[in-house]
Order: C-alpha cells, then structure tokens, then sequence
C-alpha cells in the first residue's frame, strides 16, 4: 500500500517541488486548495491527474478536519501561509490568523482525527531577524523583525508545544531562503531575473529594488523539499536549520543575473525608497550541520547555479509568452 502525504501550500513555490518529489517516490499525494475566482494551478499543472486536490483552508477548522479525515495520510506537511514579508505590515491581522493561529488549526486538527500522523511546520530564518549569532542555528535565539517573523516564531513554538504536550510527530523546519524558477515573482530573486530577462528582450528597460545591501543565504527550493521528507522519516521528531551556509547580497544577485545575460546592471537598476522595510534584516547565513549529521542532506545547486537556472527559465518563458505575469516593477 503507497503511503499518504497531504500538502497544505500545494499550489506554492513549494509545495509544488513537494509534490514532484513525493509523486516520484510512490506516494498518493492530496493538495488543500483553497476557494478563488481564478485558478492559481500553473505549477501543479504537469501533475493534475496524478494528485488529489481538496478545498480547505487554514482560517477554516473544520474545513482542515474535514480533509484530514478524508485523505487520512501518514505525512501531513504544513506549507501553507502568506510568506511575502512586505504584505505582513500591510495585514498583520490576516497575518497572523493564517500563519500563527493557521498552524494551531492544523495540529488540533490532526489531534482530533488521528495523533499518528506526522507532521512538518514550515519555519523560517526569519525568526532570527535582528541575528543574535552569526551562523545561526537550532539554538540560536530568536528576534524577528517582521509580523510575519513573529508569526512564524509562535507558528515554531506551538508545534513544539504539541510535540511535547501531546506526543505528536510534529518537526519544525527552519528553512533559510530558497528559490526556484517557480518562485513568487514579488520576490527579490525572481524579481530581478524576470527584470533581466524583461530588458534582454526589450520588454522593459529596467527594475525598481529596495536595499541592495541585504543579505541571504539562498538556496534552491528542489532541494530543501527533499530536507522536508527526510525530517518526516526519522525515528525522532526534532528540529532543523536547512541553508547553504554561504551568505550573498542583493547586489550580487543582481551582478550576476545581469551579467548572465551579458547586461550591465548599473545601466539597469533603479532603487527605490518605497521598497525599503520598516525593520530590515541585514544578514541571514545558517549552520546546517546537524542536518548535514542527522538527515545526511546536503544542497546540490549553489548560487550561482540557481541565479542563472532561473534567468534562463525566465528568458525561456518570456520568448514564448511575454504577457504572462504582469511586470514585477510594480512590487
Ligand atoms: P508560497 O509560494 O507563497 O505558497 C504559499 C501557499 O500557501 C500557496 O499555496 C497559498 O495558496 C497557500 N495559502 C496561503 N494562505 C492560505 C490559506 N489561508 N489557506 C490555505 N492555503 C493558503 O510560499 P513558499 O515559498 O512555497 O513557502 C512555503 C512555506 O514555507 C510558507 O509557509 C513559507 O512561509 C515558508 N518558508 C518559505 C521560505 C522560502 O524561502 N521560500 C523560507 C522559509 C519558510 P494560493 O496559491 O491560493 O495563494
Ligand atoms: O526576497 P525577499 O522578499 O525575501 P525575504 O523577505 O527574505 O523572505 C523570504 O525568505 C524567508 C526566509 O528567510 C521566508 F520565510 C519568507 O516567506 C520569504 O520566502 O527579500 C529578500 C531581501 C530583503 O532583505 C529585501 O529588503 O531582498 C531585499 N530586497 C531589495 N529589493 C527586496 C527588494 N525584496 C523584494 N521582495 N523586492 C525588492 O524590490
């Protein structure tokens, strides 16, 4: 009998790449889609026939009963959540509900369905905002610098709580920046290679960013799903930093993406005060070592590669459709 995975966030960056893997490895894999006007199902769109979908939605408790207990799977991963740093000063309230609150939904959820089945919380390095240490680990303490990293911090706290108040499977995955050709486009990396691949093709002439002198450790998101399952498939629940352990800034992204195309980026790049963030957070670099011992998980794309992977698939797409997503000047 194929094992059951159930995928809040299917529709996202992530779930998606999840939902490649878990498919390939023989999984039944059901999706929580929730209500819109307009289907948002472009990077599920290769697997539909081969997943489930389900509508639920994380403000919705018993809608979240609901497909727990129609799927019964043994995995249930927690993808789900509005995870544009920006929007969280704009709706810090919605914020809230979906990422903090949302994740106490799910676990009572699972609680009351069926406390076997286990469950991984997506975390984020933005809980370490204001860094406390350099490189940051499980241990690290925690400052966040936005309403979505103090949701995220009561998100990672909860599922803790749960799996010592109540024995649950639950692990909470402290995930560093990762990317992908299916990225957000209201992102900082996937703004800047649709914006190159904009200005090589005549499309635009150039890209409005905020502050260059951020950085992150980015990785590729193919890779950090992987870390996902591997956290479910341990005799123990516990939790994990997964990064590269290499930091970048802006400006290097947008150096190389530029470059990449052979443009020159100073010729190309605007910035712009409005982008800049009430509090920023200034360097986010992560130690993986414990995943590196325990999961035996390592990146395979670095940042070079990921850059160039996705302004050539943003080339590719703008050749054949140009007018596909709006111009990501406006974010
Ligand atoms: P994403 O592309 O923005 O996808 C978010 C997903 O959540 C979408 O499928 C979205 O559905 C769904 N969603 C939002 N609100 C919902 C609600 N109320 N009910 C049900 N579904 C809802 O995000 P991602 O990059 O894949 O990230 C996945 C998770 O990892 C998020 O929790 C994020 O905060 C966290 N994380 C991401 C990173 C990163 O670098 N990517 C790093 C650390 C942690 P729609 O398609 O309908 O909008
Ligand atoms: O790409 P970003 O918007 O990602 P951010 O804020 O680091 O958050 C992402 O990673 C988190 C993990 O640490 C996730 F939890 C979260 O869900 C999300 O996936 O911005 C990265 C950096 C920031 O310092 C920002 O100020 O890029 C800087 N930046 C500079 N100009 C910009 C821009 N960011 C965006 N989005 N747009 C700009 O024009």
């Amino acid at each position: 009998m194929s094992r059951r995975a159930l995928i809040t966030g299917i529709t996202g960056q992530d779930g998606s790449y999840l939902a490649d893997l878990l498919v390939d490895k023989g999984y039944e894999v059901s999706g929580v889609v929730r209500r819109s006007s307009a289907a948002n199902l472009w990077r599920i769109e290769h697997l539909l026939g081969r997943i489930h979908l389900h509508p639920a939605d994380l403000l919705d408790q018993l809608s979240l009963i609901k497909v727990i207990d129609e799927v019964r799977p043994h995995e249930l991963y927690n993808l789900a959540a509005m995870s544009f740093v920006p929007a969280s000063w704009d709706q810090p309230m919605l914020t809230g509900e979906f990422n903090a609150q949302g994740v106490t939904r799910v676990l009572e959820a699972v609680r009351q369905v069926d406390p076997a089945i286990r469950v991984y919380q997506a975390s984020s390095s933005e809980m370490f905002g204001k860094v406390r240490e350099i490189p940051q680990t499980e241990l690290t303490p925690f400052y966040p610098r936005s309403p979505y990293g103090v949701s995220k911090v009561f998100a990672h706290y909860i599922t803790v709580n749960y799996r010592e108040s109540y024995d649950l499977f639950a692990v909470s995955g402290i995930l560093f920046n990762h990317e992908s050709p299916r990225r957000g486009i209201e992102f900082v990396t996937r703004k800047v290679t649709d914006g190159v691949a904009r200005i090589k093709l005549g499309l635009a002439d150039s890209v409005s960013l905020g502050n260059l002198d951020a950085q992150r450790d980015w990785g590729f998101a193919g890779d950090y799903v992987r870390a996902m399952w591997l956290m479910l498939q341990q005799e123990r629940a516990d939790d994990y930093v997964i990064a590269t352990g290499v930091s970048h800034a802006v400006r290097d992204l947008v150096e190389i993406a530029f470059g990449h195309a052979g443009l020159d980026w100073k010729k190309h790049v605007r910035t712009d005060p409005k982008l800049l963030r009430p509090a920023e957070v200034d360097h986010l670099i992560g130690d993986p070592s414990k995943a590196k011992r325990q999961l035996e998980w390592t990146p395979a794309v670095d940042f070079t590669a990921l850059v160039t992977m996705m302004v050539d698939a943003d080339l590719a797409r703008l050749s054949t459709e140009p007018r596909h997503i709006a111009n990501a000047s406006t974010w």
